[in-house]
């Protein structure tokens, strides 16, 4: 029975590290399991990917050369951009031919209305991002991110992860309770706009698996957390929606 793969925040800052060592594996892993059809990047899978700079196709020639051989041998690979990753297009869908999506993502997976989302958009409070996001995509920060040396580009994005990082760390951390309140809160209003039986999303790095209320409209809502925790992967078919972590089973933290 054909299978649809997730994942999602592994925040890969080099191919030397544990977590894209098991990135590779992973992939290698679904050249030989038949009944992989679709895999979805969730976005972040880099700490950094800006462009079609060669300064991050060759960093990270070991994943990109897996990704190219997953497209080869007929496995649809999606790449929902996140904000650690963005004007993926010009390399990942030229180069790779991997579709890219700049936001959520409705589809259908067998017998599943999926809708799909990396989850950077849904604070609709959070203003300072809603602009920067706009900011980074418009014409003229294009141009300049597509033709400013990408060592340059990847040192500003660097600094400037490093920064968000520093703020996030300090006043605006939210527990983990309300970063799933937050989950479902955003889940329960998207189904409201346009129903659908399983939500995946990811960004906010807590685990979170809900069954959603009658009342609600009984769906599911999974957050895949982040691979700074654990290298989980969903996987659903027509019989299972499962968190798996690398072979075995993905068992919490998720909240309760
Ligand atoms: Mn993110």
């Amino acid at each position: 029975m054909p299978g649809a793969y997730f994942v999602s925040d592994l925040h890969i800052t080099s191919p030397d590290t544990e977590r894209a060592r098991l990135f590779v594996t992973f992939l290698e892993s679904l050249y030989r399991d038949e009944s992989a059809s679709r895999l979805y990047l969730l976005g972040d899978v880099f700490d950094l990917w800006v462009a079609d700079h060669d300064y991050f196709v060759k960093r990270y020639a070991p994943i990109v050369d897996r990704i190219s051989r997953l497209v080869d041998t007929g496995v649809e690979v999606h790449y929902l951009e996140g904000n650690h990753d963005l004007h993926l297009k010009e390399y990942w869908t030229r180069k790779l031919g991997v579709e890219v999506h700049q936001g959520p993502v409705h589809t259908d997976f067998g017998r599943w209305r999926l809708r799909l989302e990396h989850g950077d958009q849904m604070d609709p409070d959070d203003k300072g991002y809603r602009f920067l996001r706009w900011f980074l995509r418009t014409p003229v920060v294009r141009f300049l991110i597509f033709h400013l040396p990408g060592s340059f580009v990847a040192w500003l994005g660097n600094r400037a992860s490093e920064t968000s990082r520093a703020y996030t760390s300090g006043t605006n951390t939210i527990s983990q309770s309300d970063a799933a309140a937050k989950i479902r809160t955003h889940a329960v209003r998207m189904f409201a706009a346009r129903p659908f039986d399983l939500i995946v999303s990811g960004h906010l790095h807590v685990r979170d698996d809900y069954r959603a209320t009658e009342a609600e409209g009984a769906f599911r809502s999974i957050n895949l957390g982040s691979w700074l925790d654990k290298p989980c992967y969903l996987r659903i078919d027509d019989d299972e929606v499962e968190l798996h972590e690398l072979g075995s089973l993905c068992t919490g933290p998720a909240v309760p």
